[in-house]
């Protein structure tokens, strides 16, 4: 019996889905690793290729010790596909097909609209890698530039999962779609990345850390919604990727987090007692709470765009044909079909923005997304503990849901982080009282400036409260040269 718990590395694609007896799939995932190959040299962390880097690698799919840690050269890294165990007489757990068998095969009625999930899933898995290419040369530690690229070696993987859906589910259109995934290009005019968000630039460290706090947290979501399927490869395929995603909002959270804690700690060493005192603080070489408010105010409000329509009957038919659930589904009680019942969606009424119920179903965008706020609360709670204990006077907040939209029901009002609404002047006058500003992407940039001696860190950050796999503190995560 084979051991699915282990993943089999003696072909050139780890797996632990048997590849090595489905030649046919095995074949066509051959065909198309030296593409993405070829992609991940072109558009994967630039100058950094031939690096060492401390990297963990999955050898299980067992939660408790999935993982081994070893130097490896990024195009060298063992991408594989990786699949939680399959549940034995697991169910379809909501929709029209409530109780019955999940599927193994694509359910025939509702193959384009599951290819569609799986592709634009895949697709902001490699878009984020191509986002974050440049940061490796301004990483503020070795520590930071390793947690980066292991990010990105995942991602890659990421990529590899819903690749090897479309390869062995999809035929002859899921190979073209999964060559069309190397194809499109995160910020190109003529092929970009399907979702806003991907296209946006990632300029600097904080950025990648607001990136992976905010957007990696759509993931999460949207992955938890998706290992909900009815489609149980689909579902399999997600439960394993969450395991990774957690590590990429840890990033996220302890950088942001680590951020904190050096300007309060700057602040204070400098009798600094006011929070908005910019210019004191910044000559310190550490980024003012502000301006880190400013950051999450955009990052944020790109991830809100990234849930869709607040009202949409995409929602409603992928959550019918049980293609896509709620998040936590089956902690859920009620009938799971959501033939009745309603949910309150924010909206914008006769100029003003006021809650209106709407049917549960179509509703459901706006519920993971509400779902998704309260995770983001309780990791901006986290980082008002870090400015508490320092004992500086200052609060994030995450702003309202109307602010800065391109997306649904809000896209186009012009609304302060309050969400009081405001004329097209006065946006143009405070905008960058809300947004970063030209002159703060130019001081953040200024104090992106490599660290790449073991155990040291840039000016502006903290070092973490442990290193990765229990090392020491002045351990070389990423051999250079
Ligand atoms: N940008 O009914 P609507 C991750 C389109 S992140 C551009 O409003 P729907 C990761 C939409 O496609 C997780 N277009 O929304 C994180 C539709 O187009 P069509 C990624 C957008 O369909 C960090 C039209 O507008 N996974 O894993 O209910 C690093 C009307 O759609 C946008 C998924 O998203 C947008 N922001 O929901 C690495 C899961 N929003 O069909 C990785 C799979 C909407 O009319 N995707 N549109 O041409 C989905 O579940 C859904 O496609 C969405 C949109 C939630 C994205
Ligand atoms: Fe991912
Ligand atoms: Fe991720």
């Amino acid at each position: 019996m084979i051991d699915i718990q282990s993943v089999d590395y003696s072909t050139q694609i780890p797996n632990n889905v048997g590849l090595t007896e489905d030649r046919q799939v095995l074949r066509a995932l051959e065909r198309w690793h030296p593409g993405y190959l070829d992609w991940w040299q072109d558009m994967g962390p630039e100058g950094y290729q031939e690096a060492l880097v401390y990297l963990r690698t999955a050898i299980s799919v067992d939660p408790k010790g999935w993982a081994k840690f070893d130097y490896v050269r990024m195009p060298e890294y063992r991408w594989g596909v990786l699949l939680a165990p399959k549940e034995e007489g697991r169910k379809v757990n909501f929709g029209a097909h409530l109780g019955e068998p999940a599927w193994q095969e694509v359910p025939g009625e509702y193959r384009a609209m599951l290819r569609r999930l799986i592709v634009v899933q895949g697709d902001t898995e490699p878009a984020s890698v191509e986002q974050q290419r440049h940061l490796g040369k301004t990483a503020p530690s070795l520590y930071d530039m390793r947690n980066l690229f292991q990010v990105n070696v995942e991602e890659g993987r990421h990529l590899w999962a819903m690749v090897y859906l479309l390869h062995k589910y999809f035929g002859r259109d899921g190979r073209d779609e999964a060559d069309e995934l190397l194809r499109r290009r995160s910020g190109s005019e003529d092929a970009p990345r399907m979702l806003g968000a991907f296209n946006e630039a990632t300029p600097d460290w904080l950025s990648f850390f607001m990136f992976t706090f905010f957007t990696d947290r759509d993931g999460k979501m949207q992955l938890e919604s998706l290992a909900q399927s009815g489609f149980d490869p689909l579902s399999r395929t997600c439960r394993f990727m969450l395991t990774e995603e957690a590590h990429h909002m840890f990033v996220g959270e302890t950088g942001v987090g680590r951020t904190i804690q050096r300007t309060c700690e700057a602040m204070k060493e400098a009798g600094i007692e006011d929070a908005n005192e910019i210019d004191k603080i910044r000559a310190r070489g550490v980024v003012d709470l502000p301006t880190l408010q400013k950051k999450m105010n955009l990052h944020y409000s790109l991830s809100l765009d990234l849930f869709g329509s607040e009202v949409s009957t995409n929602a409603a038919n992928f959550y019918n044909a049980g293609l896509k659930g709620r998040f936590h589904e089956t902690r859920i009680t009620d009938d799971h079909r959501l033939t009745s019942g309603t949910y309150p969606v924010a909206k914008f009424v006769d100029g003003e923005i006021r809650l209106v119920d709407e049917p549960a179903l179509t509703a459901l965008n706006m519920r993971l997304r509400d779902n998704y706020t309260q995770d983001c609360a309780k990791g901006v709670e986290r980082w008002n503990k870090v400015i508490e204990k320092t004992g500086v006077d200052f609060r994030l907040a995450l702003p309202h849901t109307a602010f800065h939209r391109q997306i649904g029901e809000f896209k186009g009002v012009k609304a302060n982080p309050k969400g009081e609404l405001l004329g097209d002047a006065q946006w143009e006058k405070e905008r960058d009282n809300y947004l970063p500003s030209r002159a703060d992407g130019a001081f953040i940039e200024s104090l992106m400036k490599a660290e790449m001696r073991p155990g040291q860190f840039a000016s502006w950050i903290a070092p973490p409260k442990v290193g990765i796999d229990n090392k020491p503190g002045d351990f070389e995560y990423v051999k250079i040269d």
